[in-house]
């Protein structure tokens, strides 16, 4: 039988790259995002090129009910989920902490934290009925260091960061393996979104470097996933090659 992966944000950037990543290895996926028509797109392009089984769950990982109903509403079948992946994400403005918009923060620490929790204990419960798991959060190199401005962001990182462990530590007794993915700097939606859609400043953030691609953490994720069953990838930090840290960068202009 097919091993199914669960992916959340497969509409665009690192989400949508694991899903052709798992799909190209033949998982079933069940795929989340707001965006429908993408979800739509997506899942008749991969049952096409790759013959899985697709199931879209349109939800916003902030509505605590709508994550549950929408999980719990799967065929039981759909519930065998080998592989999670809490992808779901973003990041609002990049202000002083003096300066952000409450707004923003809410967004985030709904988002980045809260979201990934819901998602998170729904699916470790069936995971531990089903008596193994892998449980993969994306967190960032925003949440191993600070810097300047991204203060809300970073800490919700750091909470993946530290969730991550904790879940780990949970988990243990159920077989339930636990990763964390730590990015820097990834040419996606990202900092369009953080940037509400002021494309010059998005572009900015990449200039002079050979930013990561979806498709580099995607086969980033797809290794710490093809692990044999009693190896378990605790963390992996990946950058472009010229970024060394949170904010050392080699732009070559
Ligand atoms: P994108 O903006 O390209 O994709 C973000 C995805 O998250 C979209 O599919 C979006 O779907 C989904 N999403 C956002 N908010 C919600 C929500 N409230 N409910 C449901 N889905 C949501 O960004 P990336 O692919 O770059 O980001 C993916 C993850 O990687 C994020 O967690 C991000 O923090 C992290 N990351 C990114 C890095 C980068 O440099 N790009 C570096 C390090 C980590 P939709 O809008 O359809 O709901
Ligand atoms: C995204 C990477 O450094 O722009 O998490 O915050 S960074």
């Amino acid at each position: 039988m097919s091993k199914i992966v669960l992916i959340t944000g497969a509409t665009a950037g690192i989400g949508e790259a694991c899903a052709h990543t798992f799909a190209r290895e033949k998982y079933n996926l069940v795929l989340t995002g707001r965006r429908a028509d993408r979800l739509e797109k997506l899942a008749e392009k991969l049952k096409a090129q790759y013959g899985v089984d697709v199931m879209q769950l349109v939800f916003d990982v902030e509505d605590k009910e709508l994550v549950v109903s929408k999980l719990e509403g799967l065929p039981e079948h759909w519930k065998k989920i080998d592989i999670l992946i809490n992808n779901a994400g973003l990041s609002k403005g990049l202000d002083p902490i003096q300066a952000g918009q409450f707004d923003d923060w809410d967004t985030m620490i709904d988002t980045n934290i809260k979201g990934l929790l819901y998602v998170s204990k729904t699916v470790a419960n069936w995971m531990i009925a089903n008596g193994q798991g892998h449980i993969i959060n994306m967190g960032s190199i925003a949440g191993k260091e600070i810097y300047a401005n991204g203060n809300v962001y970073c800490a919700t990182k750091a909470a993946v960061d530290f969730l991550s462990k904790g879940m780990r530590v949970d988990l243990l007794p159920h077989d339930i393996k636990v990763t964390a993915i730590h990015p820097g700097a990834v040419e996606t939606e990202f900092s369009m979104v953080r940037f509400n859609g002021d494309a010059e400043r998005a572009k900015k953030v990449y200039e002079g470097l050979v930013p990561l691609t979806a498709e580099d953490i995607a086969e980033t994720i797809w290794f710490a996933a093809s692990r044999p069953a009693h190896v378990n990838i605790n963390e992996m930090i990946i950058t472009p090659t010229r970024q060394a840290n949170a904010t050392v960068f080699n732009r070559k202009v």
